[in-house]
């Protein structure tokens, strides 16, 4: 293992709150899960699902600071729903807290929240494995979803990002990323490609 899983827990253990930390762990084991399934490195699909939610309970004044000191950017989604800010500052929280360098767990850290078109594998595995760790129960379709995601994880991705957009539709506050329409759209033609239309 080239990351000191320890060091990194207990980072973790001062920046999140009990149930993040518990999802944290629910989120890396599943990554690693899928990670057996699709082939990819073990270790850093677990260090990526540990770390996806880094950012996650800082205060918003807080996350203004780090977003000042590390120069990022938000985009209009994240100013208008600053639940998405976590992801894209959780990249630097991940590099400068946690001294991480490898691009595909930052990327996945990036676009653990809305995904995007083609995503990578290691993008894939954190966006599913955050759907459906064990601790989560509320969203519609989750028996059905758990299972797609070790026998087809393009399908589960769009049926996510389906059920994702439709609840983000329903309460007509919620602003949409333009990443999780494109994302939905994408998977959606893979979907209709595999349906034969
Ligand atoms: O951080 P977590 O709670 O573990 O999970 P997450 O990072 O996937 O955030 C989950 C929330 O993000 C969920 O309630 C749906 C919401 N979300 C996903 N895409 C968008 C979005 N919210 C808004 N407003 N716009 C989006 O495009
Ligand atoms: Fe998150
Ligand atoms: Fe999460």
């Amino acid at each position: 293992m080239n990351y000191d899983v320890s060091e990194i827990k207990k980072k973790l253990k001062k920046d999140l709150d009990k149930a993040r930390y518990k999802h944290t762990k629910g989120v890396a084991n599943t990554a690693v899960s899928l990670a057996m399934r699709y082939e990819y490195d073990l270790d850093k699909a677990y260090v990526a699902g540990l770390l996806h939610d880094c950012a996650k309970c800082f205060e918003l004044s807080e996350m203004e600071e780090l977003c000042e000191k590390y120069g990022y950017e938000l985009s209009e989604a994240e100013k208008k729903n600053p639940a998405l800010i976590h992801a894209g500052l959780g990249v630097y929280v991940a590099m400068d807290r946690y001294d991480i360098k490898d691009n595909d767990i930052l990327s996945a850290i990036k676009w653990h929240t809305t995904g995007h078109a083609d995503m990578t594998v290691l993008e894939k595995i954190i966006f599913v494995a955050d759907y459906i760790e064990p601790g989560r129960y509320k969203q519609d379709n989750l028996q059905l979803i758990r299972k797609t995601a070790f026998t087809d994880i393009d399908e589960c991705i769009f049926m996510i990002s389906r059920d994702t957009l439709n609840y983000l539709e329903k309460s007509d506050t919620a602003f949409i990323d333009p990443y999780t329409r494109q994302a939905y759209d994408y998977y959606l033609t893979i979907h209709n490609q595999k349906e034969g239309m």
